[in-house]
């Protein structure tokens, strides 16, 4: 049976680095009660709990899932649960069945209730063969475990889209840069740690090169493009509507402490890199976003020197 789409917005994983700050943005703009906030953990201080609607829900529960979607009226879900890279390696079972298993579960109730979905991609899609400067349409054959969930994802979606008309749209994000919430379990977060490091001990070890240029963006962008990119009319989005590339900044770990140090007196870096060496070398250093542009007016806004005013004020204004 179909039933019609409801009028309310669902997003799991809305207690990470991401659903915090886009529970945020879509209760502004779409009123606190239309926007149910879901994840697996339980968190009854955090911001987006204590808000507005808030379910605990496990997104390979397809059961409950189906309950919830009805029992909150839901049309659209942002899907952001997720095992980021450096999680992912160590779990690799638990990875493949939450960011597969999970989207599944969000596709097939897409497919029943008639729901739009948002499920991000990520930088992560592209592997060695990959050119340093990632297009659009390139061979994915990434090494890493969470890559590989990335690529099936965009996959399952445009088999989902071409063959049961399901209005599901993605991003591939770069490595995200914000301070509400921490960031997890990625290989880009030493991009967030530097700053709370220096700031908080004066001195932070990386965990990757000096030399290790990745695509990054600060989140207030990545919120922008996700909203826009959902805002879009569908007859202007085409055959990469489940990954698009988009890009922010491009910069190395050690620009990134030089420009730390330079608003930040006496910081000092060492770089000690570990595993998730390996898995930012097989990443791409920049992205090319022409596509996105193209259909749906993509354009970043914040630069290196941008990026680093909001870390530090942001990070000093919420721990006064
Ligand atoms: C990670 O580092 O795993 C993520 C990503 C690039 O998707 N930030």
């Amino acid at each position: 049976m179909v039933v019609a789409a409801g009028n309310r917005i669902l997003v799991t994983g809305a207690l990470g680095q991401i659903g915090t700050e886009l529970v945020e943005a879509l209760r502004a703009r779409f009123g606190t009660d239309t926007v149910v906030a879901s994840d697996v953990r339980d968190l009854p201080n955090h911001p987006v709990v204590i808000d507005g609607p808030y379910r605990h829900l496990s997104v390979i529960d397809a059961d409950a899932f189906d309950t919830v979607i009805v029992e909150e009226n839901i049309g659209l879900v942002y899907h952001l649960a997720a095992l980021l890279s450096a999680t992912a390696e160590k779990n690799p079972e638990l990875a493949e069945r939450i960011n597969i298993g999970g989207l599944v579960t969000v596709l097939e109730a897409a497919r029943k209730h008639h729901l739009r979905v948002y499920a991000p991609s990520s930088i992560a899609v592209f592997g060695p063969d990959s050119p340093n400067h990632a297009p659009q349409v390139a061979p994915l054959n990434p090494t890493t475990v969470y890559g590989r969930t990335k690529v099936t994802g965009e996959r399952l979606a445009m088999n989902y889209w071409r063959q049961y008309g399901v209005d599901i749209r993605g991003i591939r994000y770069p490595g995200l840069i914000s301070y509400k919430a921490p960031a997890g379990g990625g290989t880009t977060d030493y991009a967030v740690d530097i700053f709370h490091a220096a700031l908080k001990d004066g001195h932070y070890d990386c965990f990757v090169r000096a030399d290790t240029r990745l695509p990054m963006m600060y989140m207030d962008d990545a919120i922008r493009a996700t909203i826009s990119l959902m805002d879009a009319p569908a007859e202007s989005l085409g055959e990469s509507r489940a990954g698009y590339n988009v890009a922010g900044i491009s910069f190395t770990a050690a620009e990134l402490a030089d420009a730390v140090a330079a608003r930040v007196p006496d910081f000092t870096c060492d770089f000690k890199p570990d595993v998730r060496q390996g898995y930012a070398d097989s990443w791409p250093d920049s992205i090319d976003d022409e596509l996105a542009r193209q259909e749906w007016g993509w354009r970043a806004e914040y630069d290196l020197d941008a990026l680093c005013d909001a870390m530090i004020t942001g990070i000093q204004l919420s721990s006064i």
